[in-house]
Parts: C-alpha cells; sequence; structure tokens
C-alpha cells in the first residue's frame, strides 16, 4: 500500500465515523426515520474490504453507509437517501438499508438477513458465463450464517467455482445475541471450510483487511473458486439506533474500543508512511466538511413525487391496483 491509498483509506475511514455521528444525530432530531444502522466501530472492515475490491459488483449488508461511499458513491447522495429525499442514491425510495448504484456496481444493502447472498451467487453465475473476471464480493454479518440461503449459496458456489468472495464481519453479535448462543462456535469459517478456502483476519486492522481482502481476489481471479473470508470486528453502538446496546459491559465496551481502527490507523500513517500532524489534521478537516454539506444537502432537497411509487415496479400493472 503507498501513502496515496493509505491517506486515502484514512479520509473513508474518519468520513465514516462523522458521517455515522451525524446520521445518529439527524435520527435524533426527526430528520431521518425508519432504520439506521451505523458502522462506527468497524470502518477499518468496511473501508479496508471495498477499497481492495476496487472492481467488480458488491453486495452488502444493510450496514452498509461507509461501503457505499468507499465505493465512490457521493456522501451526500447517501445523506439524501437517509433523508428519504429525491436526490439520494436510490431517489430517497430505498432509506439507509437500500444503496444502490448499478453504476458503481453496488447492489445494496438488503434488509433481509442473509437475502443478498444466493443475489451475489447469481451474479457471480452471470460473470462466469460472461467471462468476466472482476469477481463478486458479498459482504454479510455472523448471524447471516445461520440462515439456509447461506449454506445453499455456499454449495452452489463451490460446486460450479464461482468467482465469488464471501466475507463475514463477525462482531460476535446479532442484534443484542451473542453468536455462541445461537451457534456453537465462535469462527463462522468452520462453516464453510467443508466447501472453500477459508481465512480470518483482524476487521479492526485496515491494513490487514485491505492485504486479505486483496489476496483472496487474486484467487478468485486466478480460477480458484469461491473463498471465505471472516473478519473479526466489533460494533461500538447498538444494533440500530433503537437499540440501547444495554446487553454489552463496560468492560467489555472497553475493551472493543481499546482496539479502535481510526486511532490505529492513525499511528501507521505517522510511522509507516511518515505523515505529518498537519497533513493528517487536514485530511480530518476535510472529511468533517464534506459531512456538515451533506447534512446540508440533504436538508433542502425536496421530497420524491407521489408518483415515483410507482416507478421501478416488477409488475408494471401494479399501478392500477393502487389508483
Ligand atoms: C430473514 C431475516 N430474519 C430476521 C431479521 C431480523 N434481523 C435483523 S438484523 C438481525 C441480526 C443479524 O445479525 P448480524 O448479521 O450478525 O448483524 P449485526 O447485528 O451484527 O449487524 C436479525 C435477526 C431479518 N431482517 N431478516
Ligand atoms: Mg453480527
Amino acid at each position: 500500500m503507498n501513502k496515496l491509498l493509505a491517506e486515502d483509506i484514512y479520509y473513508l475511514m474518519v468520513l465514516g465515523r462523522a458521517f455515522e455521528y451525524a446520521a445518529k444525530e439527524n435520527y435524533m432530531k426527526g430528520n431521518i426515520s425508519g432504520f439506521l444502522h451505523l458502522d462506527i466501530g468497524q470502518e477499518a472492515f468496511s473501508v479496508g474490504a471495498i477499497k481492495a475490491f476496487d472492481k467488480g459488483d458488491i453486495f452488502a449488508t444493510y450496514r452498509e453507509h461507509i461501503m457505499a461511499m468507499a465505493r465512490g458513491i457521493e456522501p451526500k447522495s447517501v445523506m439524501a437517501e437517509l433523508f428519504g429525499k429525491k436526490t439520494g442514491v436510490s431517489a430517497g425510495k430505498g432509506g439507509s438499508m437500500h444503496l444502490f448504484e448499478p453504476s458503481r456496481f453496488f447492489y445494496g444493502g438488503d434488509a433481509i438477513v442473509g437475502g443478498h447472498i444466493p443475489n451475489a451467487v447469481g451474479c457471480a453465475y452471470a460473470r462466469a458465463l460472461q467471462g468476466n473476471e472482476d469477481g463478486v464480493l458479498v459482504i454479510f454479518g455472523d448471524g447471516a450464517t445461520n440462515g439456509g440461503a447461506f449454506f445453499e449459496s455456499l454449495n452452489i458456489a463451490a460446486t460450479h467455482k464461482l468467482p465469488i468472495l464471501f466475507l463475514c464481519e463477525n462482531n460476535e453479535y446479532a442484534i443484542g445475541t451473542k453468536i455462541t448462543r445461537a451457534t456453537p462456535f465462535l469462527e463462522q469459517a468452520k462453516k464453510a471450510e467443508p466447501y472453500m478456502l477459508t481465512y480470518s483476519v483482524d476487521g479492526m486492522d485496515a491494513e490487514a483487511v485491505y492485504e486479505a481482502v486483496s489476496s483472496a481476489r487474486k484467487q478468485i481471479q486466478e480460477g480458484h473458486g469461491p473463498i471465505f473470508l471472516e473478519a473479526f470486528t466489533c460494533r461500538y453502538e447498538g444494533h440500530s439506533v433503537s437499540d440501547a446496546n444495554s446487553y454489552r459491559s463496560q468492560q467489555e465496551m472497553n475493551h472493543c474500543k481499546a482496539k479502535d481502527p481510526i486511532e490505529k490507523f492513525k499511528k501507521e500513517l505517522k510511522q509507516q508512511w511518515l505523515c505529518s500532524d498537519d497533513e493528517i489534521k487536514n485530511i480530518e478537516q476535510k472529511a468533517q466538511q464534506t459531512v456538515n454539506e451533506a447534512v446540508e444537502y440533504a436538508q433542502n432537497s425536496i421530497d420524491p413525487d407521489v408518483n415515483a411509487l410507482f416507478e421501478h415496479l416488477f409488475y408494471e400493472e401494479s399501478k392500477n391496483v393502487v389508483s
């Protein structure tokens, strides 16, 4: 990783955290409604993975604001989507969990836990038939690995040697349920071992995530078939803004925050890439400024037209049902 990329990763992590705090504040003010899942604490995972998978198709979890921005979707379009505005990346009709931008090969966000995994496998099948070698990345939480769709997807991907990276964000909780209360082991890669090569990485270390995803992606592109990579992370907030996080002790949270990914990467910037304090401060200020502008843009944007409700439907005739 060169200095330019390291600075970009730091920028996106700082931008992501500031963005998430601004989203939380605007949720509390009533500017954002519906569900809101914050990614604070997991920035190294979200940014490191997406930057390493800089081409190809991405199917993400519903906790995807930072991933979308790392893919190049403008922060203002993401914030406007959270506000439900016409200028949002999904035209104000998707909300926080459905940030969708086909021109950037970013297909959400999916509210159905694990529901996007078969979609990603279908996409990988299509890409294999097309001879496209960029690969497909599907990102899901530990909780999604308990569903049937996950196992069916592993089976089909492995049988057909599809070019797909299964990337599991293991933060040890599915909403407020400790992982080991819902499944017999902590490492979810064990579920994929019979089907494909598996790896694990410290998800709180952006450089490690970047390297692990880059190398898995290379293997996929060389035709080795699917790979499962598990990243261990820690989300600082509750599952969504309506979850008070009361199931985790202060001690557990302190332990978590001692591994803060932004602080860690900031040290690396200084030691490894010799960034000065001024350079770092400039990056942080630029990120905050971008978030402020994104909030202003979202606030000043207009709501979608009521008629837009009837666009992008699978079944054209459903217009008549409602009118
Ligand atoms: C099919 C389905 N079942 C249940 C839910 C309710 N639900 C939302 S998030 C979640 C937990 C998912 O766990 P994990 O993927 O680890 O996500 P995290 O809480 O860490 O974000 C559940 C059960 C859902 N959205 N979809
Ligand atoms: Mg989880």
